[in-house]
């Protein structure tokens, strides 16, 4: 008998990142060609959705809006990812880009519930920007991922869904984003009393931890019930001293976790039930 989707995991891949160099590190997906032969193979190691940030030419972050929908479009043509758009850009990105970001028509896009340190940068997500980009994901049924790295952004999810209502196709989904230098430490213990403060409009709720947090935010996420996100944004090495080669190699371990929890990945249209996507846009 198939397991229930309640019973099931979402796995999310993150595969690039705005902060990572090339140069640094040439295995990062930064091309168009690099980022749809990561998705099909992530696919085939069971993630369901894909969280992208392009690059330009030169592999620097972007948010082109002609190279976001040309790859909107590929991922679209050869992968049955639900495709998540960044919001979040590079931390030097400028409002009214990040807000066009939508225009690539996604099937999600992240929505950072509040300013927070970043390192030594500061990503910037002042109430008047989430609020207006929140109210331009609702007019272009984009479902929004709700990105919370600190506690204090769970607190602003509270007052952005009593002040301006439910996300289009009425679930609300977060991701915790866990261990960035500056927000929230990537603990069980952080990790607890952030879902213990979700709203109860949540509906589900996934976490990542940024490097050496990956696997401790991935085992309390699924010991508390939540779902995954993995991929080289937020994490570069596999164990220690071993760089991570491809992103498939996060995702083949997130979904052995999630099966050790009997909790096995779900498919990219299981996710589509569970976020309640626009539908008539996805593969054909
Ligand atoms: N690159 C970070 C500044 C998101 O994608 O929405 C923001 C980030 C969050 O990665
Ligand atoms: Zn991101």
């Amino acid at each position: 008998m198939p397991t229930p989707t309640a019973h099931r995991t979402l796995i999310t891949v993150a595969p690039t990142g705005a902060e990572t160099a090339k140069a640094d590190f040439p295995q990062l997906p930064t091309t168009l060609d690099e980022i749809v032969e990561t998705a099909r193979r992530c696919e085939r190691a069971r993630a369901a959705m894909i969280h992208v940030h392009i690059r330009d030419a030169d592999h620097r972050p972007t948010l082109d809006l002609a190279r976001l929908r040309d790859t909107v479009e590929a991922l679209r043509a050869e992968t049955s990812l639900v495709v998540q758009l960044s919001t979040g850009g590079a931390v030097t990105d400028a409002y009214e880009d990040r807000m066009r970001v939508l225009e690539a028509g996604p099937d999600s896009c992240s929505l950072t519930m509040g300013t927070v340190n970043f390192g030594d940068d500061v990503f910037m997500n002042p109430w008047g920007f989430v609020t207006e980009l929140y109210q331009e994901t609702q007019r272009r049924e984009v479902v929004p991922e709700f990105e919370l790295f600190d506690l204090g952004h769970v607190q602003a999810l509270h007052r952005l869904l009593d002040k301006h209502g439910a996300p289009y196709g009425g679930r609300v989904h977060c991701d915790l984003v866990m261990g960035v230098p500056g927000g929230m430490p990537g603990t069980a213990d952080a990790l607890v009393a952030a879902v213990n403060a979700l709203p109860d409009a949540v509906t589900s709720w996934s976490a990542t931890g940024i490097g050496r947090t990956t696997l401790p935010v991935a085992f309390a996420a699924l010991a508390k019930g939540g779902h995954l996100r993995v991929g080289m944004e937020d994490v570069l090495t596999f164990a220690k001293g071993r760089p991570v080669e491809h992103n498939a190699e996060l995702v083949e371990r997130a979904a052995q976790l999630a099966v050790h929890a009997q909790r096995p990945p779900m498919t990219p249209d299981d996710v589509r039930d569970l976020l309640q996507v626009r539908r008539g846009v996805e593969r054909a």
